[in-house]
């Protein structure tokens, strides 16, 4: 079993619900166990000018490799209708592997830990909540540390 961290996004339909149905549609699968869930916060789009998003994190355990596990990510954006048109463009689900453990990895259609995570409150912030001690393996700094050196104005928690 590995322990994984997930960034979850939306910017197009009904986001609230698209993101807590995919949650629940990934700890369906065989051999993924969803652990702890952050908050949803609604954040300001970072590229292109699009509607904002709504974000958040899970931690999960895995059986599966990583490059099953990013399958199976893919296989659930699919089915909330994600259709890959520009690179950072608006969304109905975005799931992204932030973390596998403290596995380093470089291969064309994978990157661990997320290459651009370190940069992104809206990936830090709700990361913060659940796994604030997890060290990102490549700066080895703690979520709660990178956190503190991104600003977080765009990133606000939803109240419910
Ligand atoms: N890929 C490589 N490593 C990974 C990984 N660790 N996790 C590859 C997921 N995918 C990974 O991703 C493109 C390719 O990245 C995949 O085929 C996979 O093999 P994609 O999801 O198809 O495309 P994308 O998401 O548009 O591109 P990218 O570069 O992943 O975009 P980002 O970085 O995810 O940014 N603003 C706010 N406020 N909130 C957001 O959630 N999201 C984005 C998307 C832009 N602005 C945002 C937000
Ligand atoms: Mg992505």
């Amino acid at each position: 079993m590995a322990k994984c961290a997930i960034a979850l996004g939306s910017n197009l339909g009904n986001s609230l619900n698209t993101l807590e149905d995919s949650l629940q549609l990934l700890d369906e699968i065989p051999g993924i166990n969803l652990i702890t869930t952050s908050s949803w916060y609604r954040t300001k789009p970072v590229g292109p000018p699009q509607p904002d998003y709504f974000n958040g994190c899970a931690v999960l355990e895995v059986q599966q490799t990583p490059e099953e596990f990013l399958f199976l990510l893919q296989a659930v954006e699919l089915q909330f209708g994600r259709v890959r048109t520009e690179r950072w463009g608006a969304r109905t689900l975005d799931l992204d592997l932030l973390l596998y453990d403290h596995l380093v990895l470089n291969t064309p259609n994978l990157q661990i830990p997320h290459p651009r995570m370190k940069e992104r409150a809206f990936v830090l912030v709700p990361l913060a909540e659940i796994a604030a001690d997890w060290s990102e393996p490549i700066s080895g700094k703690a979520i709660a540390q990178l956190v503190k050196e991104v600003d977080c104005t765009g990133v606000e928690l939803i109240q419910h």
